[in-house]
């Protein structure tokens, strides 16, 4: 049996479900509130920019958008500079009563990470822009470690391939000890370059990270998940990464779309029963869902590992 079994109704939200005109729906981060399951999604509009909405969902699969988009990206100010092309690729963290929400700015000076935060999904304040220009895929701990918060994050090099780093902060603002912990591997499923996905889940093993990583091919780049297991106390120090994939394109909805060959992971919400249900955006064009035994993600990283760095 597959380890990530794929909900058999996917995709799970698409842009006829938009109340609003879209191009796509993908790359989702959802957080489950009081029963509520929350997806703040990545939409195309029409001139090709992207803007954030939200649906809701009772059962983790059956999602209603809501009439308006959640985000749009800024006009003025800052952040109106840093998201004249659009906003992208949400992370949603709940940390002592907030939402934190990470999501690229694109601008003509690059991509970096906005951060803002909600505690109703109703309005939503940005908080700041937490990198300089080239980030992506930033996603915070769930938790305070040491007394600190911490994230894993993406940077551009030209000198090494793309890989996962760490950084702290006292106040979400401003972040150092910035360390490398985790790069593709040479032949390997993820060779060309690797990215955090959604906020790390406590096990009792470890953090488990569910990433993305890269193969380019003669037919262009196969985006495919996997997971890697952190040090509870010291979330830099990496137990294990396992050494197969969890997750690549195979439906005909992850096969073609905006972009093709793309399983892309910005939420996971992990469950009472030890389960964890996982969104990706399917081929930059739609977002499906799938359940996974937390227990089963441990062991492929345990059990089946390779060299992290
Ligand atoms: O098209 C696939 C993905 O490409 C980028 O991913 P990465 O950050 O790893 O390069 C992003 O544009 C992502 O949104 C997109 O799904």
């Amino acid at each position: 049996m597959d380890i990530v079994r794929r909900y058999k109704e996917n995709p799970i939200l698409t842009k006829e479900d938009v109340p609003y005109k879209v191009a796509t729906v993908h790359n989702a981060g959802v957080i489950k509130h009081s029963g509520e399951y929350i997806m703040v999604f990545r939409s195309h509009l029409l001139n090709g920019r992207s803007i954030l909405g939200l649906a809701r969902s009772s059962d983790g699969f059956s999602f209603s958008a809501d009439p308006k988009p959640f985000m749009t990206p800024a006009n003025e100010g800052i952040f109106g500079v840093y998201e004249e092309y659009g906003i992208e690729d949400p992370r949603i963290t709940f940390i002592e009563g907030e939402f934190l929400i990470t999501y690229s700015a694109y601008s003509r000076h690059g991509v970096r990470i906005g951060l803002a935060k909600t505690v109703d999904f109703k309005s939503v304040e940005r908080v700041s822009l937490i990198t300089e220009a080239d980030y992506r895929n930033v996603v915070i701990f769930p938790e305070r470690i040491n007394g600190l918060y911490a994230r894993l994050d993406r940077p551009h090099s030209q000198i090494s391939p793309w890989s996962i780093w760490i950084s702290w902060s006292p106040d979400l603002r401003y972040w150092g000890d910035s360390k490398i912990i985790m790069k593709p591997v040479q032949y390997h499923w993820d060779e060309m370059k690797i990215g955090p996905g959604p906020p790390p889940i406590k096990t009792d093993k470890g953090w488990l990270n569910i990433y993305h990583g890269v193969f380019q091919t003669m037919d262009g780049s196969v985006y495919r998940l996997g997971v890697a297991l952190h040090d509870l106390a010291d979330p830099s120090v990496i137990i294990s990464v396992a050494d197969e994939w969890i997750l690549q394109p195979e439906e005909n909805y992850e096969l073609t779309g905006y972009v093709h060959n793309v399983v892309f992971c910005c939420g996971a919400v992990p469950e009472s029963d030890g389960s964890v249900k996982i969104y990706w955006g399917g081929a930059d064009k739609v977002m499906c869902g799938g359940v996974a035994k937390i227990n089963d993600l441990v062991d492929l990283c345990l059990e089946r590992p390779r060299i992290p760095m």
